[in-house]
């Protein structure tokens, strides 16, 4: 890590200034300025950005190094844009457009802004938690060779007070201790202000506890170097103002000088006589803002002072709003000020009217060498940097070989052909699980390829020669990342290891497991991951009512139609082992490829008969979404339309019904979501004069136009039923709409009519319905 060059204190608080007076500037032109043509308002968080000012100035003028990286408070986005415009890596074009179609997001947006964003934001707390997880990569990555040790960095989280409401920041917590990670600075504005009201006192006190029990260093900034001095000769003062309450606190920010004479007057009586006779009203006010947060000389000597790599909390106190008229308002979250606000501001701030955007604008000459020279030192750290893409080669992935096979173990079986195969892909998968690795059969990968652990940790049970199918032992050569249960520290780390690439310039292939009900679990954390183009292979499985005995609280029923409409996800379900060996070859192509995605795969622990294969044509179109497994006869008046570990009954169906239905064909899915994609695309592109059809249309043009379909899957049935509106043909949905129960197969299948007695039920609907 790089020293720090000792600052110039008084350039980095014209800095803080400038950031301060753009942040609202930009917001107030977006809301004011700009012309509107909807009447729908802007919005914008001028306080929220006031109250960082001075810690963003200090980090990115002086305290971040090259390859430091950092998650902004969302509604601190302006602040960033503002400091890439002092950069010259902003253009006033997209400070003019904030909030515009193309231009600078409400938001730090990693994929949409033109500055280079390092964890975009937006959900409050994934942002705080995934520079954890980020920093254990940068271990993962140093321990197997493939980052030096001098491009490492720190990752930086700065952190609303109220943001450390959000349960997913204590489950981080916990997994970051249990995986020692460093590297990690958290800073807290603590502004003592959510959206709606003043923060709790009481959690205050307990917050330091909890990081500290978990192995961070707190450090608290409280008050300014001027009030700091002021207490130490007034321990009145010094006691009275540590117990004022938040709310109080917040209150006389507001009100002022007056206001908080007033109140010393009557709680401290005599004793704060010497400091209200030193001070005028305006002093007094300045002086009772002066909070570490808003002291550039505290943050930089907190900041210099830190910087071994143990995890780091700074609570640093500040002002909602400080500076602005509605400084420490309960309701100036949104709050914005009006065109007299922002001329007095102007004013206030020695910036000339018309000279708004000018970047240094009302600096003084004597001044503009120091914030010159300042910003000339930080620029180049902050380049936007490519993505690593195509620099690995994917090899072919046979299917394991077997009559009957679930696909849940295939994938178990191909992890582990890769493992024994070696080879760079082998090398670069970096596997994960929240507490399922082996009930979702990453078993055998992990005895061949091991647990990371930054120091080494024996498998105790092998030692004492304890008979076990795990063999578990850990150094920092692992490429297993075992993960306590919490579902949304699965989504993190996989956006983590996913952004590799991006972060650090080495391409991991990460791939996650749990079981499918449990998606539900991490699911923003999850969304959060594709929001940011983080590229990996997600297995869930066991999956569906097939699950059988475990009952109805593991038997997932949504999750297809949650890929449905997740963006950056694709969802593939094989039936079939060799289906499942193509769909992971494609998803670690995906992975690679600049104009791909994330993989999810739905797993089965449903052994099934594998079927004959007389060419390979239908490859492609599995890869698709979805292929004629028994081709239909012309026109046909009739097909079965199955996905995943119901492809038997479908199968056999199919044979029992093909006498009586001539043409009769068997459609298998294998991944709703891509053709509900294709059929979309395709019909944007008709308007636009392209005249492709999908491969859903052509899949279904192979059917009579009044055809009908039986769909059937072990989950929500509108995961297929929705393909009756591609061509109009008529649809019998079968699928699960109840929570499942336990049971074996053939009594669940019956109770829940995924048998054939339902298949054959619903092709009759279909037929006797047809006009
Ligand atoms: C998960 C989530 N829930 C709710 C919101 C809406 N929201 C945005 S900011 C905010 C309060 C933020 O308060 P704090 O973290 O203290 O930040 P400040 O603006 O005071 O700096 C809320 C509730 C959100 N962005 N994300
Ligand atoms: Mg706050």
């Amino acid at each position: 890590m790089l020293k720090p060059a000792s600052p110039d204190i008084g350039a980095l608080k014209l800095v803080d200034d400038r950031l301060r007076w753009l942040s609202a500037w930009t917001i107030h032109h977006a809301n004011h300025i700009r012309e509107s043509d909807d009447g729908l308002k802007v919005g914008g968080h001028q306080a929220s950005c006031a109250s960082m000012t001075a810690i963003m100035a200090a980090l990115y003028f002086h305290a971040l190094g090259p390859n430091d990286r950092v998650a902004v408070k969302p509604h601190a986005g302006p602040v960033l844009h503002a400091i890439h415009y002092l950069l010259g890596t902003q253009s006033l074009d997209q400070l003019k457009n904030f909030r515009g179609f193309g231009g600078m997001q409400s938001y730090p947006s990693r994929t949409k802004d033109r500055i280079p964003v390092d964890f975009s934001t937006g959900s409050v707390g994934l942002g705080v938690a995934i520079t954890a997880f980020a920093s254990l990569i940068q271990d993962y990555l140093t321990a197997h060779g493939m980052l030096d040790e001098a491009e490492r960095g720190r990752f930086v989280a700065l952190i609303g007070d109220a943001e450390l409401d959000e349960g997913n920041i204590y489950e981080c917590l916990i997994e970051a201790y249990k995986h020692d990670i460093r590297n990690c600075w958290w800073i807290v504005d603590y502004n003592r202000q959510s959206l709606d009201a003043t923060s709790a006192d009481r959690m205050f006190e307990r917050f330091d506890e909890i990081f500290r029990s978990c192995g961070w260093r707190t450090i608290e900034l409280r008050y300014g170097k001027k009030l700091a001095a002021t207490l130490k000769d007034n321990p009145a003062l010094a006691d009275w103002l540590d117990a004022l309450p938040n709310a109080d606190h917040s209150a006389l920010l507001y009100q002022g000088g007056a206001a908080w004479r007033a109140r010393l007057q009557e709680d401290l009586g005599k004793k704060a006589d010497k400091l209200l006779k030193a001070h005028d009203d305006d002093q007094l006010a300045a002086l009772m803002s002066d909070l570490g947060g808003h002291c550039m000389e505290t943050l930089v000597e907190a900041f210099d002072a830190a910087q071994d790599d143990l995890p780091t909390l700074f609570v640093a106190w500040t002002v909602k709003g400080f500076g602005l008229p509605f400084a420490g308002h309960k309701d100036n979250h949104a709050g914005l000020m009006n065109p007299t606000q922002m001329a007095a501001l102007r004013t206030s701030m020695g910036v000339e009217e018309g000279g708004e955007w000018e970047p240094l604008g009302g600096i003084g000459a004597n001044a503009r060498p120091g914030v010159d020279e300042l910003i000339e030192r930080s620029a180049t750290p902050r380049d936007k940097r490519p993505r690593a893409f195509g620099s690995v080669e994917i090899p072919a992935i046979p299917a394991p070989s077997g009559d009957e096979q679930a696909t849940q173990a295939v994938f178990g079986r191909i992890l582990l052909d890769l493992a024994k195969a070696g080879g760079e892909l082998a090398d670069r998968i970096v596997t994960t699980s929240p507490d399922v690795t082996v009930s979702t059969n990453l078993g055998a990968w992990v005895n061949q390829r091991g647990l990371f652990k930054r120091r080494e940790a024996a498998d105790v049970f092998a030692r004492a020669k304890i008979a076990s199918a795990q063999k578990w032992s850990a150094s920092n050569q692992g490429q297993h990342i075992e993960l306590g249960i919490a579902e949304s520290n699965l989504f993190l780390m996989l956006a983590a290891a996913g952004l590799a690439g991006d972060l650090f310039g080495e391409r991991l292939f990460p791939i996650g497991t749990l079981y499918d009900p449990f998606i539900a679990r991490g699911l923003d954390s999850l969304n959060y991951a594709c929001y940011q183009d983080a590229r990996f292979l997600l297995v869930a499985t066991p999956s569906g009512i097939t699950l059988g005995p475990e009952g109805g609280a593991h038997q997932s029923i949504n999750p297809p139609l949650i890929a449905l409409g997740q963006p950056g996800l694709r969802h593939y379900e094989p039936a079939f082992a060799d289906e499942l060996a193509l769909m992971m070859h494609e998803a670690f192509r995906l992975i690679d490829d600049p104009a791909g995605e994330s993989t999810y795969l739905r797993l089965s622990t449903r052994s099934i008969a594998q079927v004959g294969r007389s060419d390979d044509a239908w490859q492609a179109d599995a890869l698709a979404g979805g292929y004629w497994l028994r081709e239909p006869g012309p026109g046909a008046e009739a097909a079965i339309v199955a996905m995943g570990a119901v492809m038997p009954e479908a199968l056999a169906a199919h044979a029992e019904l093909s006498a009586d239905i001539p043409g009769l064909g068997l459609l298998a899915i294998t991944s709703p979501d891509l053709l509900h994609r294709g059929w979309t695309a395709a019909q944007a592109a008709r308007w636009a004069g392209r005249r492709e059809p999908s491969h859903v249309e052509n899949l279904l043009a192979r059917l009579a136009p009044d055809a009908g379909l039986v769909t059937l899957c072990d989950a929500a049935p509108a995961s297929l039923s929705w393909l009756g509106g591609v061509l109009g043909q008529r649809v019998a949905p079968l699928g699960v709409e109840r929570f499942g129960q336990t049971g074996n197969l053939a009594d669940l299948y019956g109770a829940y009519r995924l048998d054939g007695t339902a298949i054959t039920e619903a092709i009759a609907e279909v037929l006797l319905t047809a006009s």
